[in-house]
């Protein structure tokens, strides 16, 4: 995204598949928060499967994620009257730098990456530092669906059936001290399985780094994923924990997190270090103002193609200002992009 402009090149692979797949009206039953729903659905009568999306590989869940599934609150959050994303689109259009610039290295790179066993070190200012292993630092959690829209900086955009937990709920349970304030990523650095961080492609000083403030963290749209499309998350996209922060620019939404750090000082994060000039630690979707190379005001919706761009308005928090707006009240979101 520091490199590349969007071309019209990127659009080909869209094959504007008709999408039948519709985020249910029935799920929007009130509830304070307008355009979300806080209502667990039951769960549609469907046995013990894995996915619940129409051809959508099962995937092979581990026996804890299976677990979880079935036990998870479906569209706990949904969008209103958008389309999700076809799962062919939503794991052959990424980014992920580890494994490749291009929007379809990480579908042709990731089946490198291995997920299990997985560790998470947890440090910084907490009362219980450690090194978890995933499996057992979820247990204690509810599985939760959360279908949220996903901004690019670079202008494109989807919606994605996201499976995880509050971000909220992992803070509580590693406790945080009175002096944390800030809450630090990493990605994991493995040169062997990730192609991108062996290549002369290096821009990038790994680890990949992310951060959010403490009160951004704590809010309840703030989520670690899991799982998309009612199963585990495809390896591309951030296998077997990733961060999802649906009101900033993808870049915020950290993949294959390793290390989760609760600091003092503000994190110094990837995108920010490369291009200060262009990509801040806020990363608020904002269509008022512009990244210094491209308006921020409109998005191609994928599926898109030449004869459909599906262009639409960006939306302010990328519509969840009623939901964050309140974060960032007395900040100058010009300054502070
Ligand atoms: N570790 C890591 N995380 C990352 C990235 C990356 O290159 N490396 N790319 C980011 C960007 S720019 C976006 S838009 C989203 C894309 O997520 P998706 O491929 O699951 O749609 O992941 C974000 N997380
Ligand atoms: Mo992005």
């Amino acid at each position: 995204m520091l490199i590349k402009l969007p071309r019209s090149s990127d659009c080909h692979e869209s094959e504007v598949t008709p999408e039948s797949l519709y985020v249910s009206r029935r799920s929007l039953l009130g509830g304070s928060m307008a355009g979300l729903a806080l209502s667990a659905l039951p769960r549609l009568g469907q046995a013990a499967q894995v996915s619940r999306y129409a051809d959508v590989d099962d995937g092979a869940a581990p026996a804890w994620l299976k677990d979880k599934l079935e036990h998870a609150r479906w569209q706990a959050v949904t969008v209103k009257d958008e389309a999700i994303t076809p799962f062919k689109d939503a794991t052959h259009y990424n980014n992920f730098y580890e494994f490749g610039p291009d929007k379809g290295d990480p579908a042709a790179n990731a089946g490198s990456l291995k997920t299990a066993p997985w560790s998470l070190v947890v440090d910084g200012e907490v009362g219980k530092p450690g090194r978890y292993a995933l499996e057992d630092f979820v247990k204690p959690l509810q599985l939760e669906e959360r279908i949220y829209r996903l901004r690019c900086v670079e202008a494109w955009s989807m919606v994605i059936p996201w499976l995880g937990f509050p971000l909220a709920d992992v803070l509580k349970q590693v406790e945080p001290t009175a002096k944390a304030r800030y809450v630090r990523f990493e990605t994991l650095q493995d040169p062997r399985s990730m192609p991108g961080q062996r290549s002369g492609f290096a821009l990038i000083d790994w680890p990949y780094v992310e951060g959010l403030r403490l009160d951004e963290a704590m809010n309840p749209l703030a989520i670690l994923a899991v799982g998309m499309y009612g199963r585990e998350l495809a390896n591309q996209n951030g296998a077997p924990l990733r961060l999802v922060v649906p009101w900033k620019y993808g870049f915020k939404s950290i993949k294959s997190i390793v290390r989760m750090s609760l600091v003092s000082e503000q994190p110094h994060t990837t995108w920010q270090g490369l291009a200060p000039s262009e990509y801040g630690f806020y990363a608020n979707v904002n269509p008022q103002v512009d990244h210094p190379r491209w308006s921020q005001a409109r998005e191609r919706r994928l599926p898109s193609g030449l004869f459909s761009p599906n262009v639409r308005a960006t939306q302010m928090f990328n519509g969840y200002e009623e939901e964050v707006a309140s974060l960032y009240s007395g900040l100058d979101l010009r300054k502070n992009y």
